[in-house]
């Protein structure tokens, strides 16, 4: 297991405040891998056997992975172990101005239609808030994806910077479709991120993104957030551990804070 050290940790916050991502390589080691890799696949198949039509027609991802319907209580020890590992928790405490609480998993895999058009946004622009209070709310909140690829993939392109600042006249055209523009289209200033298997990439929710498709993936993301009421409410209780799941968790912080934000909110 490779820990984070704190020079290493300034580092890559520093990077994430400037840029709005940045890439931890080799976080996690082939022994830890293997045993992760097993449940996601397991998840994944199941999955698939019970969203074959969504996957068919445009799924690029699933997500709850933690909840029971797909996986084991012992397979889902193992996802709580890794989310709340120690060197997670490192990186937390140096990206997030106070306490992270835990949001949701996703896994992300290659459409089954390969020529499947991608798409720039924000996560963000998902809750319907007007355009100014997205825009007020960049530098307010923190939603942060920490993607852990299982294979080498180039899967993801980002506008760096773009989750301090609303979008160029160009950037908006094309995310938002005005004045004829596709959201699958080039934007200049854009970074592609290449990540080897055991690599973890964190980068904000808030920023211009898109996955790219075509190639095989497999990404494990763990979602993290501000523990705000408003953030929170979407989590699914029965995604969340209990009892003897705790004895597995290094760091149960992130689980807890969800957990009193929605009791304080009668949730
Ligand atoms: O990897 C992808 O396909 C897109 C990722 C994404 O949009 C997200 O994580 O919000």
């Amino acid at each position: 297991m490779t820990s984070v050290d704190q020079a290493r940790l300034g580092e890559l916050a520093t990077t994430y405040r400037a840029k709005g991502f940045a890439l931890i390589a080799g976080l996690f080691e082939e022994s830890e891998l293997c045993t992760l890799h097993e449940v996601l696949l397991r998840f994944h198949s199941r999955w698939l056997a019970a969203n074959s039509a969504l996957y068919a027609a445009r799924a690029i991802n699933s997500a709850y992975l933690t909840d029971s319907d797909h996986l084991s209580v012992e397979d889902r020890r193992v996802l709580f172990r890794v989310l709340g590992d120690r060197r997670i928790e490192c990186l937390l405490r140096a990206i997030f101005p106070g306490p992270a609480a835990f949001m949701n998993t996703q896994l992300f895999f290659n459409p089954a239609n390969r020529d499947q058009p991608n798409y720039w946004h924000r996560d963000i622009q998902y809750t319907g808030e007007p355009d100014a209070v997205q825009r007020a709310e960049l530098n307010n909140i923190n939603v942060l994806h920490m993607r852990l690829a299982l294979m080498p993939e180039r899967g993801l392109e980002l506008v760096p910077g773009s989750h301090v600042r609303w979008d160029t006249d160009e950037e908006y055209g094309v995310r938002m479709e005005r004045g004829g523009r596709k959201n699958c289209e080039e934007l200049p200033n854009t970074e592609v991120v290449a990540m080897g298997r055991g690599d973890l990439l964190i980068f904000s929710a808030n920023m211009l993104h898109r996955g790219l498709y075509g190639v095989d993936r497999l990404a494990f993301d763990m979602l993290f957030c501000d523990p705000l009421e408003r953030l929170v409410k979407h989590v699914r209780p029965s995604c969340l551990p209990q009892g003897q799941d705790f004895d597995v968790i290094e760091n149960p912080g992130p689980f807890l804070e969800t957990l009193r934000v929605r009791e304080k909110a009668g949730s």
